[in-house]
């Protein structure tokens, strides 16, 4: 017997769309959500109200027709950053939320901060403002093992940030281990997004039998028990938890290298491994919570117009493995399962 779901339309609250070719390739399989957090690691970064403006443009004209999808643009936090520009922006509805990369922290971060107290004004006047900071929570340390560099940064910057400015309201992105799940428990005015991908695999997956590039994000998977607590926390219905995919394609020539750079495509198929993830959890009724209400109601938005069905089926469905981006192909995410669950038309 097909199961069938019905949800309020999901959000992805953390979500690579690119530029260019690119864009136009990846947008579509987006197009359906309501609204999705558009990260500004853009070549150069997306950092004034006039770039996202712009950038939002360039977003709204790559969509098909019939999409469903609201961009809500963020800035990229530089140390030059303008507070006046960042809260006029906000104030226009031009962006929904600020990104603070440490510098060097993950793909295109070159631009981040390397001085905390330097972009101390730009978080004063966004509590003020009532304006989400989104952080990318991995200290660039090189003294740091990779493995640790999210444990690390709750205690050197993430911690130390929330306390200097009461009231600032923080995402702590992609959240990979059980102490950035504790840390986001047990305070207040503090989210996280959890991917797609952290949720299926652990750093085996990515290493045992020969290295697969299609599995290296940053920050990188960790091992088995922080994948646990992921799922645990994904599913436990707290509202401090929401689906963010960071899906971030890469042309495969960049991924399949001698420096292969970091970033899973998971737009394409991320919500039928979500909802298997949830079944296997015994979960699927806190789904919805976690892709379409928990989010929202954490930018203080309502949730999203419309549903979507979900639907599964007893026969794996067979998805694309790869789409084509002008000249490139990019790899779709391929969680190591049968995929049963699909996305019906919605109303
Ligand atoms: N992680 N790749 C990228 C971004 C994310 O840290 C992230 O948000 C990217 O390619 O933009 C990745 O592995
Ligand atoms: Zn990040
Ligand atoms: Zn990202």
């Amino acid at each position: 017997m097909n199961e069938k779901l019905t949800l309020r339309r999901p959000d992805d609250w953390h979500l690579h769309l690119r530029d260019g070719a690119m864009l136009a390739a990846v947008a579509p399989a987006s197009a359906r959500l309501g609204r999705a957090i558009i990260m500004p690691n853009l070549v150069p970064p997306v950092v004034t109200g006039a770039d996202a403006a712009a950038y939002r443009d360039r977003i709204r004209a790559a969509l098909p027709a019939g999409a469903t999808l609201t961009p809500l643009m963020t800035l990229y936090l530089t140390e030059a950053t303008d507070p006046a520009d960042v809260v006029a922006a906000h104030r226009a509805g031009i962006i929904a939320a600020v990104k603070l990369y440490p510098a060097g922290a993950t793909t295109n971060s070159a631009s981040g901060v390397r001085d905390f107290d330097r972009v101390r004004p730009v978080l004063d006047a966004m509590a003020e403002a009532g304006i989400p900071l989104c952080v990318h929570g991995e200290v660039t340390d090189p003294g740091i093992d990779i493995f640790d560099r999210e444990a690390v940064f709750i205690d050197r910057v993430l911690d130390p940030v929330r306390r200097a400015t009461p009231g600032l309201r923080v995402i702590m992105e992609h959240v990979t281990t059980s102490d950035g799940v504790d840390y986001v428990s047990g305070n207040d005015g503090i989210g996280a997004t959890i991917t797609t991908h952290h949720l299926v695999i652990n750093r085996n997956h990515l290493l045992v039998g020969g290295i697969r590039p299609h599995y290296y994000c940053l920050p990188v998977a960790k091992r088995e028990s922080h994948r646990l607590a992921l799922r645990r926390a994904a599913t436990s219905g707290d509202p401090r938890f929401f689906s963010g995919t960071d899906s971030a394609p890469h042309p495969d020539r960049a991924k399949e290298s001698a420096c292969g750079c970091a970033g899973c495509f998971t737009a394409p198929n991320w919500l039928p491994i979500v909802a298997q993830v949830f079944q296997d959890e015994g979960a699927l009724d806190r789904l919805e919570g976690f892709v379409s209400l928990n989010g929202a109601a954490f930018y203080g938005l309502p949730p999203a117009e419309g549903r979507i069905t979900l639907t599964r089926r007893d026969q794996p469905v067979s998805a694309p493995t790869h789409i084509t981006a002008g000249d490139e192909t990019v790899t779709v995410f391929e969680p190591g399962f049968p995929i049963h669950w699909h996305v019906e038309d919605d109303a």
